[in-house]
């Protein structure tokens, strides 16, 4: 295997040595094939937000396993979980199933660009919208932590219509519009950046692009594929109450299993075939134990309380975190929403990629593998965000910020 990874951000490239091979999860927990236990903040990068293998979610897979792995054909699971993200998500009123994130991306930058008869698409430096070719262009954490501009084999023909512009950076965005008249399909964004560390909208950004897209005639596409159900049950959308056009999603709901899905508005999602005439298909999709995973995962997150937990959680992470490096007169800037949850070792602010670049990245690989050694698994990148779940008790936190303590005390 390339790298001996099936995908790039899983090796230790960017902060050195192997990865880690693992043989079990569970709960807050992760085990590699040596025995030994990490506090996992990785999450299996997103969906593992009620904790690894949950045992409800494991029961109602065991269950539907005996109905089938596969049927190609429409199943009463994929409408009960379509009814849910309908429900939660503010901007999807229909929905279609696809099998990962860069699979809805993909999907959803088709029906932009066939419901608008444009061709042009702008997105953010350091947003990261899976790997079809039209979106590697400054697409953040796995191309930034191999150090690749974009990559080889991507035609230019095939970012030709890609625009970017620095997020947080509203007047970017309206230059680009006055540049392009008419020719722009509409603007992507992950609501809350994920894909360049951990950053987070400044007040009236949201809200600005809405009305820019708006008066531009263009469509507003949030890619919630890690903010949705993270941030909050509805996503960033919900948290922030900024509704866009068209909505991305996976991890999360998808429990642990291969998933994606795009919606949105009723009139722009009439388009996708069979309804109507944008192509789209997948043999997979929709898949029973994926579903199943979801819909059980979701019924977990429904629970009173929830949130707020999550939220208390990755809050008292966080904040310990920045205490932790204070001690060793370390100053580094960090944040949280949610179950979500991200630091810079830099002054800050962090308001775009450029100034997340700024983070000491040499200095990272130090603190990654001090945490390592004492049993907690951070992503292994300065530009990933970091996530928490229902399973991290009291006592996972504090022995986290312990080793945090005595790691910035190392490094
Ligand atoms: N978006 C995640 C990392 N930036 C996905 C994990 C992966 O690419 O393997």
């Amino acid at each position: 295997m390339p790298g001996g990874v099936s995908s790039p951000v899983r090796a230790f490239k960017s902060v050195g040595g192997q990865p880690i091979v693992f043989e079990r999860v569970k709960g807050p927990y992760a085990w590699d094939v040596d025995g030994n236990r990490f506090i996992d903040y990785v999450g299996s990068w997103g969906p593992a937000i009620c904790g690894h293998s949950h045992p409800e979610v494991v029961a109602a897979l065991q269950e539907a396993l005996e109905k089938g792995t596969s049927f190609g054909a429409p199943c009463e699971l994929e409408n009960q979980l379509a009814e849910m993200v309908i429900e939660a998500v503010p901007s999807v009123e229909m929905v279609r199933f696809v099998n990962s994130g860069t699979e809805a991306c993909m999907a959803v930058l088709r029906l932009m660009r066939a419901f608008t008869g444009r061709d042009k698409v702008i997105k953010f430096e350091g947003c990261y919208h899976g790997h079809a070719d039209m979106f590697l262009v400054k697409a953040g954490s796995g191309v930034a932590t191999l150090g690749l501009p974009d990559s080889p084999g991507v035609p230019r023909s095939a970012t030709s219509n890609t625009l970017t512009a620095p997020y947080n950076d509203l007047e970017a965005v309206k230059e680009l519009f006055a540049e392009n008249p008419d020719a722009i399909s509409g603007v992507i964004l992950e609501p809350v950046v994920g894909n360049a560390g951990f950053i987070t909208p400044e007040p009236g950004f949201l809200e600005g692009l809405r009305e820019l897209t708006k008066e531009n005639g263009a469509l507003l596409v949030f890619d919630e594929v890690m903010t949705g159900f993270r941030i909050s049950y509805g996503g960033a959308q919900a948290r922030f109450g900024v509704t866009p056009d068209l909505t991305t999603l996976g991890k999360v709901i998808g429990g642990g299993l291969p998933v994606g899905a795009y919606g949105g508005k009723a009139e722009i999602m009439q388009m996708v075939a069979p309804a109507g005439s944008m192509y789209q298909a997948g043999t997979l999709s929709g898949n029973p134990l994926a579903m199943t995973a979801g819909i059980k995962t979701l019924e977990l997150l429904k629970q009173e309380g929830t949130y707020e937990k999550l939220e208390a959680t990755t809050n008292r992470l966080i904040n310990g975190i920045i205490e932790a490096a204070k001690e060793s007169g370390i100053h580094i800037t960090g944040s949280s929403i949610g179950a979500m949850f991200g630091f810079y070792l830099c002054e800050g602010p962090v308001r775009n990629f450029e100034e997340a670049k700024s983070t000491d990245s040499d200095r990272f690989g130090k603190l990654h593998r001090a945490m390592l050694e004492k049993g907690i698994y951070l992503a292994p990148s300065a530009f990933e965000a970091g996530f928490t779940s229902l399973a991290h008790s009291e006592d996972d936190i504090d022995e986290t910020l312990n080793a945090f303590r005595i790691s910035f005390s190392e490094i």
